[in-house]
């Protein structure tokens, strides 16, 4: 009764309340470990809403993680990005290799109905404990959607999946994000989508370990594949002159062709995803992955957790004082914020003065 308040910060929001989140979270951690699909289900959507829950679950399935090849797959909507992932799935299938994907939806919220089409094809699967599909909203991720991404691919691989595809649509920021936290990325070309080959158009080139044009049964493709190739040889020649002047080598994606609808070029590709995996555990690049995602993992954990310090009642007067100082000129945006860290770093965390 008479312990100090700083001594339960959240004595507020209920201890009882916290503890039993993270129970619950623990609780489906076990419970998805043990192949339990309902609860791996809900455990993500923990994840996803960054909740107590979500955070027990995920760290208590943390130590389990770190084996996976995270394949990030991206290219122009309607490039056939969801059916190779799906002739994927069915290639790895074969293979009796497990196998998740996340299918990352600009559109919807986590619980709407995404990706309909998407869930038709993968239907095929509905009693398959060895294939797991999930789509997640792209908006919405307090920290951030790389990783939001990240954790949910952590959770998958600690549950048991070597290999998680992530889908992303090639067309904005948040897909190079995801290139930058994958082992792997593969960029989805198109052949009808005009001359210009769209992946440089929205500089996806860049971040392409394999890039792969589709729908080969088109006309076009071959000839799209090629221009590709050229083009990525000219790359080249700029890559050896990069590399005498010192600079680190761009890496320069291999281009394969493939028909997604029919799986042509698909064990091909899954077979080159593989090649590439083990060759990066040999050249450091899969380390540069790891703490590239570490990195994005703790940025957005960072991020989350001061801004949950700046809404703490005691801080949230202060926060609206200093947006409305920074609007009326009155202070400058950087004295502001560094004011704000300088209240959260005084012992107690809490404001001592008032404002400014
Ligand atoms: N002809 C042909 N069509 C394809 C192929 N792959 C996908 N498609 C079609 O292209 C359309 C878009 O495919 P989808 O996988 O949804 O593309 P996404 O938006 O990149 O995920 C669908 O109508 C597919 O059936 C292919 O290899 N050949
Ligand atoms: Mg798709």
């Amino acid at each position: 009764m008479s312990a100090p308040a700083v001594d339960r910060p959240s004595a507020e929001v209920g201890p009882r309340t916290e503890l039993g989140s993270a129970r619950s979270g623990r609780d489906l951690a076990e419970r998805a470990l043990g192949g339990e699909r309902r609860a791996l289900a809900r455990l993500l959507t923990e994840i996803e809403e960054r909740s107590a829950a979500g955070e027990a679950g995920l760290r208590s399935l943390y130590p389990m993680a770190g084996a996976a090849h995270l394949v990030g797959v991206t290219g122009a909507p309607g490039s056939g990005k969801s059916t190779l992932v799906a002739a994927l799935v069915g290639e790895a299938r074969r293979g009796g290799r497990a196998v998740a994907v996340v299918a990352i939806d600009p559109s919807s919220p986590i619980t709407g109905g995404a990706i309909l089409g998407d869930r038709v094809r993968m239907q095929a699967y509905a009693g398959d404990r060895d294939v797991f599909i999930r789509s997640m909203a792209s908006r919405g991720h307090a920290g951030g959607l790389a990783p939001a991404t990240v954790a949910a691919v952590a959770v998958l691989d600690a549950v048991g999946f070597p290999l998680v595809f992530v889908e992303t649509v090639g067309t904005g920021q948040s897909e190079v994000e995801i290139a930058a936290i994958a082992d792997t990325t593969v960029v989805v070309q198109a052949p009808e989508m005009g001359d210009e080959v769209q992946a440089i158009k929205a500089g996806l080139l860049e971040v392409a370990d394999l890039v792969v044009v589709n729908k080969g049964d088109r006309p076009g493709a071959h000839r799209a594949a090629s221009q590709l190739r050229a083009m990525l040889t000219v790359g080249a020649v700029h890559d050896r002159a990069a590399n005498a002047s010192g600079r680190p080598r761009p890496k320069r994606p291999e281009v394969l062709l493939a028909t997604a609808l029919d799986g042509s070029g698909v064990a091909e590709l899954l077979a080159a995803l593989d090649r590439r995996h083990a060759a990066r555990a040999e050249d450091g690049g899969q380390q540069a992955a790891r703490l590239a995602r570490a990195r994005a993992e703790l940025d957005g954990i960072l991020a989350e957790r001061l801004q949950a310090r700046l809404h703490t009642p005691a801080m949230a007067a202060l926060t609206s004082a200093a947006v409305a100082a920074i609007a009326a000129h009155e202070m400058d945006p950087y004295a502001a914020a560094d004011r704000l860290l300088d209240e959260l770093s005084r012992p107690g965390g809490g404001p001592g003065r008032g404002w400014p």
